[in-house]
Parts: C-alpha cells; sequence; structure tokens
C-alpha cells in the first residue's frame, strides 16, 4: 500500500462515491495474479484455455456491444473549447465533471473497488509517468499488470509525494442486492473523458482495450502528448525498431501509422533469409507507443511506455508475424477470438484454412460455411513484452533508445511511393500532419477513400491538433541531432490491383536504405516530393522476380496524382485552419509549386 496523502484521499472520495462492497489495493504479485484470474474463470468472463497448448491463457469474450475504442464518447475537457481544437470532441470541465459525477455515484455496488498503480515506462527512467487506476474491473486489473508495470514497486517509486496521475474506471454495471453478475458487464452510456488541465481521467461504461485500460492511449498518448508539450518532448502513436547490420552498428527507427497496416508486424519483422544470413537482425522496443526526449547531447531518445501487446489477432500468422505467435504462447489473454474444440484459439487469418469446428466469439457455434467470422475484427491478444523472441536487451533502459529515423506511412492504394525521404525537418513534419490510408473497415462507409489521420494521432492528440504541429515544429530547436523523416507505403497497386511490393520480411530492404541514408552512407535521387532510392542502391538480392521496371512502377512519383493529392490535403487544412502554423501552409505551397513546373 501507499503513505501517500492524496492518493489516500483520492480513493477515500471515490470510494464515498461510488459505493463498492470492497476495495483492494493491487500488490501486483503472482499471487494476486492467480486469484484474480480465478475469480475471473468463476464469473464466467475467463475460460482458461488448453494448459498443454497455451500454458497460462485465458479467453474472455465481451459483450458484442463492447468491442472497441469509442471515438463519439470520448471527450478532451479543457477549460476553453479551443484548447482542445476541431478535431476532439470537448465539453466544460464542471458540466462534464457534474455529468459524470452522477454516472459513477453507486456505480460499484456490489463489486470490488481495485486501486491499480501502474508506471508507464521504465521505474527508473526520467520519462515515467505514473498513474493510479480505480476500477471495478478484475479483467482491467490482470490486463493492466501485463500492459504496464503494476503493483507494490510503484507505491515505491512514488513515496508520498510522487506525481501520479488519478484514472477513474467503472464498467457502471453495479449490482445491487440479488442481482446476478453478467459476463462481461458493462453499460450503454459511455463516456472516456480526459481532463488534461488536472490531469485525470475519468472512464465510465466500457470494459474494453483502450476504453478501460487507462495507461495506453488515454494515459500514455492523450494526457502525455499535452505534457510533452509543456515539457519539450513527443509522445507518440509509433512503434520502436532495432535493426542491426552486420558490422555491429545498432540504428533505432520509430514509426507512425494508422491502424490496419501491419504496425505490430514491422515492430515485430522477421529480415529475408538472405538478410539473415549476412548477419543482419532486428530487435522491437515498441509496438505501439514513443515517447522521445532529446537527451543532454542532444539526440532524440524513445522509451516504450508499454510492457506488453495489446494487439489485433486477425491476419496474424507464423507467416505474417512469427515473432508475435511466439509470443502469445503462453501467459496471455485473449478477447473475442474464437475457441477451438481443444481449447485453443483461432482467428482469420492464423491458419490458410480454418477448423472444421469452432466456438464463435460470441459463443456460439461456428462452421466455415455458416457465413460469420469466427473472431470479432476487433479481438486482441494481450502479452508480456518480454516473450517476443525479438525484444531488444535495451528495452527497459531508462534511458532509452537512440532514434535515427522517423518513419510516416499509411494504407496508400495509388499516389505515395514505396519510400521517400524529407527534405528537412519540417517538410518531414508536413509528411506527417498530412498522411493518410485507404479506409478499409465497411463500417466507415466509403472503401476505398483516404482518411487523414496526421501522425497517426488524430483520435489521440490530447489538444489541439493545429498546436500539435506547431509542437513538432518547435521540437527542432531542442533537438541537435535530428532524426531523419521518411515516409513508407506497402500498399500501392497496379492497374491490376495487385500488390507492387511484397512487403512483411522484404520490407527491411526500405529499412536498410533508410538507415543508410541517416547514417549517410547512400545517395538518394530528389524528385519533387523528396528523396527515394536509386534502383542500383536499393538491396533487391534474394527478391525473386522483382525487375528493375517493377521497382520503378512502386517508386513512381506521378504529377497528375500528386496534384489531386495536394488537393486532398487542402481538405484537411481546411478544417484546422484556424490553429494550423503557417510554415505548414508554406509546405504545401511549396509542394504546388514544384508539381506545376512538371
Ligand atoms: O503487416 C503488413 N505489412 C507490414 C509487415 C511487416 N501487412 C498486413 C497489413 C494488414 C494489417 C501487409 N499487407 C504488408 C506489409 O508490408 N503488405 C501487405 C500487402 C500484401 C499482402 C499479401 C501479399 C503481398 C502484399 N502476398 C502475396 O501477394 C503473395
Ligand atoms: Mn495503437
Amino acid at each position: 500500500m501507499t503513505n501517500h496523502p492524496e492518493i489516500l484521499a483520492w480513493v477515500e472520495e471515490i470510494t464515498a462515491l461510488c459505493t463498492p462492497d470492497a476495495v483492494h489495493w493491487c500488490d501486483g504479485s503472482d499471487a494476486e495474479y492467480a486469484a484474480l484470474t480465478s475469480l475471473l474463470v468463476a464469473r464466467g468472463t475467463f475460460i482458461p484455455l488448453n494448459p498443454e497448448k497455451r500454458p497460462g491463457c485465458f479467453l474472455a469474450r465481451s459483450a458484442p456491444s463492447d468491442v472497441a475504442r469509442v471515438e463519439d464518447r470520448t471527450f478532451i475537457c479543457t477549460k476553453r473549447r479551443n484548447e482542445a481544437g476541431p478535431t476532439n470532441n470537448w465539453m466544460p470541465p464542471a458540466e462534464m465533471k457534474a455529468r459524470l459525477r452522477a454516472k459513477f455515484a453507486g456505480s460499484m455496488q456490489g463489486r470490488t473497488l481495485y486501486v491499480v498503480p501502474f508506471c508507464m515506462g521504465p521505474l527508473d527512467s526520467p520519462l515515467a509517468l505514473v498513474g493510479v487506476e480505480i476500477t471495478d474491473s478484475p479483467y482491467v486489473v490482470v490486463s493492466m499488470r501485463t500492459m504496464a508495470h503494476m503493483g507494490a514497486r510503484v507505491w515505491n517509486k512514488l513515496g508520498t509525494t510522487g506525481r501520479w496521475l488519478p484514472c477513474l474506471h467503472s464498467v457502471g454495471h453495479p449490482l445491487p442486492p440479488g442481482t446476478p453478475d453478467v459476463s462481461w458487464p458493462c453499460n450503454e452510456d459511455k463516456y472516456i473523458v480526459h481532463f488534461p488541465q488536472d490531469p485525470a481521467v475519468w472512464s465510465f461504461g466500457s470494459g474494453y482495450g483502450g476504453n478501460a485500460l487507462l495507461g495506453k492511449k488515454c494515459v500514455a498518448l492523450r494526457l502525455a502528448s499535452w505534457i510533452a508539450r509543456e515539457e519539450a518532448w513527443l509522445a507518440e502513436h509509433m512503434l520502436i525498431l532495432g535493426i542491426h547490420d552486420p558490422d555491429g552498428n545498432s540504428t533505432y527507427v520509430a514509426a507512425a501509422f494508422p491502424s490496419a497496416c501491419g504496425k505490430t508486424n514491422l515492430a515485430m519483422l522477421v529480415p529475408p533469409e538472405s538478410y539473415r544470413k549476412a548477419g543482419w537482425r532486428t530487435t522491437l522496443v515498441g509496438d505501439d507507443i514513443a515517447w522521445l526526449r532529446p537527451d543532454s547531447e542532444g539526440r532524440l531518445r524513445a522509451i516504450n511506455p508499454e510492457t506488453g501487446f495489446f494487439g489485433v489477432a486477425p491476419g496474424t500468422s507464423p507467416s505474417s508475424n512469427a515473432n508475435a505467435i511466439a509470443a502469445i504462447a503462453r501467459n496471455t489473454i485473449f478477447t473475442n477470438v474464437a475457441l477451438t474444440d481443444d481449447g485453443d484459439v483461432w482467428w482469420e487469418g492464423l491458419t490458410d484454412s480454418p477448423p472444421a469446428h469452432l466456438t464463435d466469439w460470441q459463443g456460439k457455434d461456428w462452421s466455415p460455411d455458416c457465413g460469420r467470422p469466427a473472431a470479432h475484427a476487433n479481438s486482441r491478444f494481450t502479452a508480456p513484452a518480454e516473450q517476443c523472441p525479438s525484444i531488444d536487451p535495451a528495452w527497459q533502459n531508462p534511458e532509452g533508445v537512440p532514434i535515427s529515423a522517423i518513419i510516416f506511412g499509411g494504407r496508400r492504394p495509388g499516389t505515395m511511393p514505396l519510400v521517400y525521404q524529407s527534405f528537412n525537418w519540417a517538410h518531414g513534419v508536413y509528411i506527417g500532419s498530412t498522411m493518410g490510408s485507404e479506409t478499409t473497415a465497411a463500417a466507415t462507409g466509403a472503401i476505398g477513400q483516404v482518411r487523414r489521420d496526421p501522425m497517426a494521432m488524430l483520435p489521440f492528440c490530447g489538444y489541439d491538433v493545429g498546436e500539435y504541429f506547431s509542437h513538432w515544429l518547435e521540437m527542432r530547436r531542442h533537438i541537435r541531432h535530428l532524426p531523419r523523416i521518411f515516409h513508407v507505403n506497402w500498399f500501392r497497386k497496379g492497374p491490376d490491383g495487385k500488390f507492387l511490393w511484397p512487403g512483411f520480411s522484404d520490407n527491411m530492404r526500405v529499412l536498410e536504405w533508410i538507415i543508410r541514408r541517416c547514417r549517410g552512407t547512400v545517395a538518394g535521387h530528389e524528385t519533387i516530393i523528396g528523396w527515394t532510392p536509386h534502383w542500383e542502391d536499393f538491396n533487391h538480392e534474394g527478391l525473386e522476380g522483382f525487375t528493375r521496371d517493377d521497382f520503378n512502377k512502386v517508386m513512381a512519383v506521378i504529377p497528375a496524382e500528386w496534384r489531386a493529392e495536394v488537393l486532398s490535403q487542402g481538405e484537411l487544412f481546411l478544417k484546422i485552419y484556424d490553429s494550423l502554423p503557417k510554415e505548414l501552409v508554406y509546405q504545401r505551397e511549396l509542394l504546388s509549386a514544384r508539381l506545376s513546373l512538371d
């Protein structure tokens, strides 16, 4: 437990408000984990998986209405509306708190209130942030133990005066005496609310993912992005990957992609055989969030604030991501995947052909011809990062790893070449600010449209997105050794609708060019959009059937496509024009000018 007077007072206040039957202070121990998973099994929330096939693993099935983050119910409550910006939902903090206090009043009746101390980042890191999550969900407690440093060591770090972020969570499903519980309690009315000026998070009504595991999107991105602006660092939606060449040089890159671009797959990349034989290796520091801060030598260093993966299951297979498959072999919580008859898990894409019979994510009988997906499209695994075979020995280095390149990317069937490098920092910020991805999910309506998602942060920026761009531009004054900025696109298609680039392991070839550019050991070809590789400098050894002609197709910069791109980028800039830094407007003008010369 803790003697931190503010925390004691806050827990007392919330206990009085939420009226739980009991209060449990989490210590993060193995015994506590075992007791809570047993409780979840007894309640029907967890199904233990076959210990022969998946030791220490459980399957949870959420309510069908509680399967993803709820962006329309996510709020940034700042004193002034313009501090939240045009892309965030906003309400005055006092009004929101009054509304939510009524929601939280009595919300934990019949349940236990868990006090979950967590530390985002290595415990001894100067970059780490401590939060305390109060939750009435034991599923959240056991998930938080995988996703962050959780328990007694965090109280020790805090002492009685340390900085901490209060994070209040309730599934919003009280149990008056005599009411039976359900296996996935939640509430139809959901609120994911951030008060960055406190700073605090209040989350009500959902037990799923980023809505409920408050260390991840709420603290490590939305609140941290606000804190990072005040303290001159960056909290980003980025993977962190180490690339180690045969000469013993290690280079680290950070990369931001919107969803459905295979970010976790890139973070866990296995180099092609020709590279492995030559002695290249890749290592994982993080797969989702990077906190980037200049060190005393003016180098940008990154930590991963998380200790686990909360990864999308469908599409994960030994061929798409062998390291993820190894990471989820044990001690993993699966949510909304399918159950096999022998007590293992399955999802679309795990194997080439599905099993003849499954129990689907809703607990219903499933066969290959039934016309429904077996696993939910947003089904997840929650696994300890240390179980990834490619985990970097320095992943818990309190100082972080030095970042040489920042990579933006998206799923773009046209326009965007496989890779290009920005001319400079400001141009790179412009590239990140205009990045986008083709919409894939049928639920979002128009398929095949480009949806802009600046730096992959649109749903995660805790303040005005225009101010956020200004902060990115400002950061150049704090970093002596600026990382080079790149844009990649693994998803360009030919006129036949086929992908022009094999992707996956072969992305290593693109990464090699990127890190050689950073080291200054390879030339580039100057185009109107930035620097691209020459065929001669692009390692295509072992790439069967990939010709110079194929390379030219995937690398082509087509002015007609880029004119449409610049117009489309203008639509985003118009939406956020009030706070958009002029320097980005001018970057767009410069690109237009270079285009009209063609
Ligand atoms: O994750 C992906 N990456 C990054 C890997 C390190 N995916 C999956 C995206 C869905 C989450 C990719 N899909 C990638 C990629 O580089 N590229 C593609 C497109 C693609 C799909 C299948 C093939 C080739 C490209 N295979 C064949 O054509 C045989
Ligand atoms: Mn993410």
